[in-house]
Parts: C-alpha cells; sequence; structure tokens
C-alpha cells in the first residue's frame, strides 16, 4: 500500500517550530505510545538535542503496557529523558512536569552562578497531527493558573501558560510532519488515525490491520467478534466481522466499507485491548 500525504503547509511549520525552538529551553516532543518510531520525525533530532528533549508517549492508555516499558527502557539506554502519558485522563502528566522541573533545575543552577536570578524555564510540545498536542496542552492548563498575557520585550505575541513559578509552557505547539519513505510506517500512521482516510483506500486497510493483529496476537480478532471460524483470507474475516455486525446490503451481500469502518473504529478507540504495533528493534539509528 502506497501512502502519500505531504500537505504543502507542512514545510511552512518547520520554519515555525524552528523560530520557537529559539524561545525555549526545553521540547516535548510527543509520540503515539503505540507507534512511538513511526509517530516520530527524524529531524527533530537536529533541531533539538537529546539533553533538551523529553519524549512523551502519549496514548498509552491504547498501548500494551509492557510493550510501552519496553520503550522506556530503550531511550533510558539512550540517556533519553522518556515516560508513559495519557492526556485525556491525565495519567502521567504530573510525572512529565516534574521531569522538566527536574531538567530546568540545573540550567536554574548555571543561571544564578552567573548571578542571574528568577529565570523561568520555558518549554514547547512537538509532534505529529493528531497524536495529543492539543489536549496535553489543555491538560496542563488545567492543572495550572491557565494562560499568561504576552511578556513584552521577550517574546511579543506568544502566549505562554504558566505552569508553575518557574516553568512556562508555549500554547503553541510545533507541528511535525511523520515520514513516509517506509510503507509500514504509511500504514501504522493511517492505522491508528494519524493521516487522514480519505487518501487511503478503507477496506485494503482494513484487511492490513486484520493480517497485522493475526501476527501481534493470534485470537485478537476473533475475540473481539466473536469469530469462531478459521478463514483463509483476511478479507473473509473482514467480511464475517460484517456479517457479525450487521452490515448488510440490499441482496445480502456483506458491506466491507462499513464493516472496515467499524473495524477502525473498534481498534482506535482500544475496544480489541491495548495493542501497540511496534516494538523498539524498529530503531531510531
Ligand atoms: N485514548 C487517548 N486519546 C487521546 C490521548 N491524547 C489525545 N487523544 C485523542 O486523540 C485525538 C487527537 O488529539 P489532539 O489533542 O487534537 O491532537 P493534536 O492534533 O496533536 O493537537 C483526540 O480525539 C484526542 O481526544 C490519550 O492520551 N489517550
Ligand atoms: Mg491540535
Amino acid at each position: 500500500m502506497k501512502v502519500q500525504w505531504y500537505p504543502g503547509h507542512m514545510t511552512k511549520t518547520i520554519k515555525e517550530i524552528k523560530e520557537n525552538l529559539k524561545l525555549v529551553d526545553f521540547v516535548i516532543e510527543l509520540l503515539d505510545a503505540r507507534i512511538p518510531y513511526s509517530s516520530s520525525n527524524p529531524e527533530i533530532k537536529k533541531l533539538v538535542p537529546d539533553a533538551k528533549r523529553v519524549i512523551a508517549l502519549n496514548k498509552s492508555d491504547l498501548a500494551d503496557a509492557s510493550i510501552t516499558r519496553q520503550w522506556l527502557k530503550y531511550f533510558s539506554g539512550k540517556s533519553i529523558k522518556g515516560l508513559a502519558i495519557d492526556s485525556v485522563r491525565g495519567y502521567g502528566i504530573k510525572e512529565l512536569l516534574d521531569v522538566i522541573s527536574d531538567m530546568g533545575a540545573s540550567v536554574r543552577d548555571k543561571w544564578q552562578q552567573r548571578g542571574r536570578k528568577n529565570k523561568t524555564i520555558r518549554v514547547m510540545i512537538v509532534g505529529i497531527p493528531n497524536v495529543g498536542k492539543s489536549s496535553l496542552i489543555n491538560r496542563i492548563a488545567k492543572r495550572t493558573s491557565a494562560r499568561t498575557g504576552d511578556r513584552p520585550g521577550v517574546t511579543r505575541g506568544k502566549q505562554w501558560i504558566k505552569v508553575t513559578d518557574s516553568i512556562d509552557l508555549l500554547d503553541t505547539p510545533g507541528i511535525l510532519w511523520p515520514k513516509f519513505q517506509d510503507p509500514e510506517v504509511g500504514l501504522n500512521l493511517a492505522i491508528t488515525g494519524a493521516i487522514k482516510e480519505e487518501i487511503i483506500d478503507r477496506e485494503e486497510l482494513a484487511v492490513k490491520l486484520i493480517e497485522k493483529l493475526g501476527k501481534i496476537g493470534p485470537g485478537i480478532i476473533e475475540k473481539g467478534y466473536g469469530i469462531t471460524e478459521a478463514y483463509d483470507t483476511s478479507f473473509e474475516t473482514l467480511e464475517r466481522i460484517g456479517s457479525i455486525r450487521g452490515c448488510l446490503m440490499k441482496g445480502g451481500k456483506v458491506d466491507t466499507l462499513r464493516a472496515s469502518r467499524i473495524l477502525m473504529d473498534d481498534y482506535r478507540a482500544g475496544k480489541l485491548g491495548r495493542i501497540s504495533l511496534e516494538l523498539p528493534e524498529s530503531t531510531f539509528d
């Protein structure tokens, strides 16, 4: 399957990110816990050194907890700070802010040694579309006193959220584009809903997901839909899902397009279980 998606505005955003990066001390790189590799953008490594970056594996509520732990071990092995969060329910947000506070402490120490006091640590969030940037910003804003005004002279026109006395979060996240050279990456992005559906054949996507789930954990589909028979092809399994869910067209033929939609929605909502699509073997190197 070929997935192509590279909107023109994405080239503009990298310029904006570069501008905003100049204003901040640390970056929260938001990745999808189900696909940490596919949801990353190699560009960010060139823009932000590891020491200035925290990786937050978002939507961890939808990912396999033990695989998420493997990813965190993988990042920590590379001396990159990482943690799992759920921006909707607020899980891990306090820990995330604590990590940033810790990272900021060394920066503040240096400032104080140079005789500068009370410098605020500034942070911004970056990530691909739909990874949860707005949800995280809203969550943090709710926890704290909410948005601050412009800071004259320093960051004109920028809105900051006061997280603590010493930490400000930039209200506007940096949008990165996902990478598309690898068809497997495109597939993972499409499955998790990171890229627009109209550009992908829905039934093909559903069939690919059935194949993938079959490899990840045999029985996921069967258990999820109460299928007791074995089918030769994934398309026949999709038809069976459709017939079980009552997706029938005139004449009794199964509406596989509707069945595809049901399957994708179920996966994305976690109704088939907490299922990660990538292991750390597919490394960033
Ligand atoms: N289950 C789950 N859904 C999330 C999480 N974070 C965000 N979402 C959902 O993912 C979708 C995209 O989130 P949004 O914040 O708009 O992403 P953005 O495009 O990066 O700003 C929304 O439907 C959110 O409710 C999370 O941690 N867990
Ligand atoms: Mg958003």
